[in-house]
């Protein structure tokens, strides 16, 4: 396998991977906080900040617009998703395969593994296939890492989350991208637990500027590579600026205080 730092979606061996799959995962209501979020190009737009490393899509808003962006963003193919339609117990339908997605011009793909949901099995089988698929076209694999389902209590849980993290190195993804568990320490367990496999923080429902920083910090802190975000970036007014200080935090290691006087 080729070094991390020479991944396709890293940048000195960080990474910041933008998603925007939340027209699929969460329906438009997402939108709302920045209407002009709904129309995607405004998002891609964004992607080409000098921070993100990567844009992480469901297949359709990759076939209709990574044309167009092409030169100038990575693409992520997020292979799996579901509508919050669905009601049942979690799962996650493989809506493109990573043939395609290589097709189309992906530099990794992405996908969703609910340890924890009555479909977990079938999933981690689904993950398998996709894994080895994109090992032959040398294609990194992110996995979205995320404990839920009828038995679980708590996903927060810092044992929960370090065990989402190793789930993702006995399962073969490079990255885990996993949830920030509250603290630098159990961050930094949730690291030890992926052991070879890199971890990144998941973003989340949108926070202060401050409070965000400080988990990013806490997280680059704790070991883990960078972040995976969708609505702390593009929910704000002005999500460049806030781009401008999350790559100083991520690449540059400055001090919260510091990037928010970026
Ligand atoms: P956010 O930073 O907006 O949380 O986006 C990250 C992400 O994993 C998206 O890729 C996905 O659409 C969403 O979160 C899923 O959120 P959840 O399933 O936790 O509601």
């Amino acid at each position: 396998m080729r070094p991390f730092r020479e991944s396709p979606i890293a940048r000195d061996g960080k990474v910041l991977i933008l998603a925007y799959d939340h027209g699929l995962e969460h329906g438009p209501v997402d939108f709302d906080p920045v209407p002009e979020t709904m129309n995607p190009e405004a998002v891609w737009d964004i992607a080409t900040h000098d921070a993100v490393s990567a844009m992480a899509v469901q297949k359709g808003v990759a076939e209709a617009y990574y044309p167009s962006y092409e030169d100038d963003v990575n693409l992520l193919a997020k292979l799996n998703g579901t509508s919050n339609l669905w009601m049942g117990e979690p799962d996650s339908a493989v809506n493109w395969s990573v043939d395609y997605a290589n097709e189309i011009g992906a530099d990794a793909v992405g996908f969703t593994l609910y340890g924890g949901s009555n479909n977990e099995i079938e999933m981690a089988e689904e993950f398998r296939k996709a894994q080895e698929a994109a090992r032959e076209h040398d294609l990194p694999v992110v996995m979205w890492s995320y404990p839920r389902g009828q038995g679980l209590k708590n996903d927060r849980d810092p044992q929960t989350i370090a065990y989402a993290a190793r789930q993702a190195l006995e399962l073969g993804a490079d990255i885990a991208k996993v949830k920030y568990p509250g603290s630098t320490e159990q961050m930094q367990f949730a690291v030890d637990a992926a052991g070879a496999t890199r971890v990144v923080m998941s973003g989340g429902s949108k926070t202060s500027d401050r409070e965000f920083l400080t988990q990013v910090k806490g997280a680059i802190d704790a070991g883990a590579v960078g972040l995976a975000v969708g609505r702390n970036v593009w929910q704000r007014e002005n999500p460049a600026a806030f781009l401008d200080g999350l790559e100083a935090v991520i690449y540059e290691e400055t001090s919260v205080d510091e990037a928010l006087d970026r």
